[in-house]
């Protein structure tokens, strides 16, 4: 039992190693993921979605780390590259790059199991007990430390992490699985239309988070397996999972919140307003996830930039901001800002007013400029006087994509077009 070794858990941890999959498309963000993968998509004023799971294994005390990065990965790369470069390789402690294109069999990643499969030599180079993999596009906060536990202890040859969800919110999103009074799994799908419901409340299911702990040789021997299986989409929620309960010990583990009374939080800011949402959220007086946790720091690269500055203008009208997030390097003067979250090196000018909106690094908003529920992506330049999130069917006809929700994105791409068809 852990209690009766205290360094249980650290000798779990250090018998790990990390396997992040970083490759998807994230195709429902749209234009945010156009030049990018959807782990590098900014979040949260100064992080990228990355170093959530990064910040989890890094706090979690697992420090061998391997990323396997595929779809548009430069600035993924070069975000690691900046930024968690500096575990120290001399305790064992690294964050690895495995690029798709670069290993033995020259392939692109076709699944998440063949990611693995492509890594197969690096897993057994560093010979760990176990291997946790993780999706890397999901804002959380966790300790795997616990789920490696009960791993351990349950004698698992493979654990699942879950989160109960209401039916309708898993329905055709996530893998869902049914359990045992032991939480064994006796029954997964991926990505039912109709999930099963939970016995004990019936309008919930527990849907899969996309983590997954292994013993190294039952994942050696599900991956070579899988490799040889023409019929396989090489993906753990379509084949490993499905084969695995079939034959061997596979547990979920409920991920819960550290307050009994709160649901867990885990963002899977797969959608523009989900994206909103969770990056809007943040800004409320207790947010659910909490970045000024000491106890839990979110580590990420940023380069260095100067406080933010709020100006009152030659017309004596104040820059200021309300409950929102401003970032180092914003200018904000003569302008108003409520209820929103600028990222680095915003510059917002006189008699202009930001609401409810989420602004990446390095905008100018120009003078007499309205923005309300909106996404304005990383460079933008917002010229004097335009009116976004205002009124619809301009925004329409502008080509600025609209959300089911009606939240405005406004691309780079689609001002240049703007300005090319002016
Ligand atoms: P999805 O998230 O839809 O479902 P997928 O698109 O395969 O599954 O992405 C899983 C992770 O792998 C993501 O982090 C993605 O970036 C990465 N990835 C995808 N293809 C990759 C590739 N070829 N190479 C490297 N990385 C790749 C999964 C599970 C569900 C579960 C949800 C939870 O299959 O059962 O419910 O995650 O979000
Ligand atoms: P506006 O006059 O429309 O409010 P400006 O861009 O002229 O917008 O900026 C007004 C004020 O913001 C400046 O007087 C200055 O104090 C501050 N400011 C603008 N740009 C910079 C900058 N690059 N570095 C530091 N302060 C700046």
């Amino acid at each position: 039992m852990v209690s009766s070794n205290s360094r249980y858990v650290s000798n779990l941890t250090r018998d790990t190693l990390a396997l992040i999959l970083a490759g998807g498309k994230g195709s429902r963000l749209c234009e945010l993921t156009q030049n990018q993968a959807k782990p590098a998509v900014h979040f949260g004023g100064k992080f990228k979605v990355i170093d959530f799971p990064l910040s989890n294994c890094v706090n979690s005390g697992l420090r061998k780390i391997g990323v396997m990065t595929q779809y548009k990965a430069f600035s993924l790369i070069q975000h690691l590259s900046q930024g968690w470069g500096h575990l120290n390789r001399e305790l064992g402690e690294f964050v690895e790059l495995l690029p798709a294109s670069q290993q033995y069999s020259s392939n692109w990643y076709e699944g998440t199991a063949d990611a693995l499969y492509q890594n197969i030599e690096f897993i057994r180079e560093h010979a760990p007990k176990y291997v946790v993999v993780l999706a890397g596009d999901h804002i959380y906060k966790m300790d795997y430390g616990d789920m490696l536990v009960q791993h351990a202890e349950s004698g698992a040859d493979m654990t699942i992490s879950c989160i109960e969800m209401p039916i309708e919110e898993a329905a055709g999103t996530f893998g869902v699985m049914s359990v045992n009074e032991q939480n064994r799994i006796i029954d997964f799908h991926e990505k039912p239309n109709d999930p099963c419901a939970l016995k004990d409340k019936p309008g919930s299911t527990l849907a899969s988070m996309g983590n997954y702990i292994f013993s190294t040789e039952f994942l050696i021997e599900c991956l070579l397996k899988d490799a040889k299986n023409i019929e396989s989409q090489h993906d753990f929620g379509h084949d490993i999972i499905p084969a695995a309960i079939k034959t061997h010990q596979v547990q979920a583990f409920r991920f819960k919140s550290e307050d009994p009374k709160t649901a867990p939080y885990w963002r899977d800011v797969g959608t523009l307003d989900a994206y909103w949402q969770a990056n809007i959220d943040l800004i409320s007086i207790s947010p659910e996830l909490n970045l000024y946790d000491q106890d839990w720091p979110i580590w990420t690269y940023q380069k260095q930039s100067p406080p933010a500055k709020f100006v009152f203008n030659d017309d004596d009208r104040r820059g200021y901001a309300i409950d929102s997030s401003i970032s180092g390097g914003c200018i904000i003067s003569g302008a108003e800002i409520k209820e929103s979250l600028l990222f680095s090196d915003v510059h917002v000018r006189s008699y202009s007013k930001v609401e409810q909106s989420v602004i990446l690094p390095k905008v100018d908003i120009g003078r007499n400029v309205r923005i309300k529920r909106a996404i304005i992506d990383a460079g933008c330049k917002i010229p004097d006087g335009m009116n976004i999130g205002m009124d619809r069917q301009l925004d329409i006809a502008r080509g600025f994509r609209i959300s089911k929700r009606g939240i405005v994105l406004v691309t780079k791409g689609m001002l240049a077009k703007l300005n090319m068809d002016a």
